[in-house]
């Protein structure tokens, strides 16, 4: 393997500073959770085994439909992207894998790609395909849809797009293609609303047809925008009845940030795993829409409560369970590598909390009806301060203990602002 980006002495010196603290924290829990019939390290253990993915474009800084602010030293291209991830993984030890968004990661070379990834201890999740923007020389048009579109060539021309994506993936050893069209409407009657879907059903199953062996598509819904009036697969309702239309290789992929404001989106979680649909997350966290905020910043308890759902789903899995886990925000005014460290803190925190619940009080106390009671055995496990499973689980792996301030001692960010070409202002990415 070639050198990963940081120094490991680097890491083991700061851990050998913080370890004597930890293994008196990590000791205490563990009597406390002894107390409760919990044995810490099978926590532990399990937390190890539990990873999500990091989005290339995460990598770069996001911005606004107002406009975007680089930092130096941010990736300009898959490469220098890839090795961010690198470091994200090299600190966390809970992303080792990189989602791509094509074309944007477009090169010549998907084998050589592929290598350089595995080169840094990284492989590629899901490839996410992109007709909600036209590209240079682009034959055809997205801006009155794509998979939906009116005009036959169009929603061919995105087709192609689609099977392209799956072909990449292929060479980068991916197995799910993630399909989220910006497709909608503006104004009232501005299309038919049931013939739009036709089109997109129609034209989905033409990307479905192409899946190869072990391949599944992830339909991403999201109510609005860029469509502000209607969006062809606006909501879960949509999304599953388009799966199960499409096939047993079709399932549902939950962005967080793309219900409306105060859904309950625990629930959507056990309903489409009560029809074997769900197939992934896009983990992000949001205060008024799509905001695309770090996870568990805004709502740690709704990010709890998936969790203890998915754990309820791997305890009586259903055909097929297998969710893909991965991140999608938007890093604003923050470090992308930074906020990609403490929102997979904040998710494998809510992973970590909801093994914990008590599941025979939970499950007694739901069938006694005693609601209260209920409550407690999810209040219980929630109220644990699980940081220091976390990082016990971390440093075994060779991850740092206290990630944020060995990235900062790293001077990672300052060293690359020296290598790496400015990236150019203007407006951000959805
Ligand atoms: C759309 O808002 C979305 O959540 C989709 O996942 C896109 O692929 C991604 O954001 C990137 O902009
Ligand atoms: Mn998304």
């Amino acid at each position: 393997m070639a050198a990963l980006p940081l120094s490991a002495d680097l890491i083991a010196e700061a851990n050998a500073r913080d370890s004597v603290a930890l293994e008196e924290d990590y000791a205490a829990l563990g009597r406390q959770l002894e107390r409760r019939g919990i044995a810490i390290d099978a926590i532990k253990d399990r937390v190890a085994s539990f990873s999500v993915a990091v989005p290339s474009w995460g990598a770069g800084r996001g911005g606004t439909r107002f406009a975007k602010f680089p930092i130096a030293g941010e990736p300009t291209n898959i490469h220098e992207k890839l090795e961010d991830c690198a470091v994200i993984n090299q600190l966390s030890r809970v992303t080792p894998r990189v989602s791509p968004h094509f074309p944007w990661d477009k090169v010549s070379d998907y084998g050589a790609l592929r290598e350089e990834a595995a080169d840094l201890g990284l492989g590629f999740d899901a490839v996410n395909s992109n007709t909600f923007q036209d590209q240079a020389g682009q034959a055809h048009s997205y801006s009155t849809g794509s998979l939906s579109s009116t005009d036959e060539a169009t929603r061919a021309q995105a087709v192609e797009h689609n099977i392209e994506c799956i072909e990449i993936g292929q060479k980068l050893g991916s197995r799910d293609l993630t399909v989220w069209v910006g497709d909608g409407t503006n104004f009232p009657g501005q299309q038919d609303l049931g013939r739009s879907l036709d089109r997109y059903l129609d034209a989905a199953a033409d990307v479905y047809a192409a899946l190869p062996d072990g391949w599944r598509i992830l339909l991403e819904h999201k109510m609005f925008e860029p469509a502000f009036y209607s969006s062809v697969i606006s909501d879960w309702g949509s999304s599953i009845l388009a799966a199960q239309e499409l096939g047993p290789k079709a399932k549902c992929l939950v962005d967080l940030g793309h219900h409306a404001p105060n859904t309950n989106i625990e629930q959507i979680v056990a309903r489409l795993h009560r029809f074997g649909k769900l197939g992934g997350f896009h983990f992000n966290d949001s205060k008024y829409g799509d905001d695309d905020l770090d996870s568990g910043s805004i709502n740690p308890h709704q990010l709890f409560l998936i969790f203890n759902e998915l754990v309820e789903a791997e305890l009586h899995p259903r055909d097929g369970f297998d969710p893909s886990y991965m991140i999608d925000q938007s890093h604003n005014v923050t470090d992308p590598i930074e906020s990609m460290l403490s929102s997979a803190e904040a998710i494998t925190s809510c992973y970590a909390k909801a093994l914990l619940v008590d599941r025979a009080a939970l499950h007694g106390a739901q069938t006694d009806n005693d609601t209260m009671m209920a409550f407690q055995a999810l209040r219980r496990a929630y109220n644990v301060d699980v940081a220091p499973i976390l990082a016990k689980a971390r440093a075994e792996a060779g991850g740092a203990i206290d990630v944020l301030a060995s990235y900062r001692e790293s001077q990672y960010r300052a060293r690359k602002a020296q290598e790496r070409k400015a990236v150019g202002l203007g407006a951000g990415i959805v």
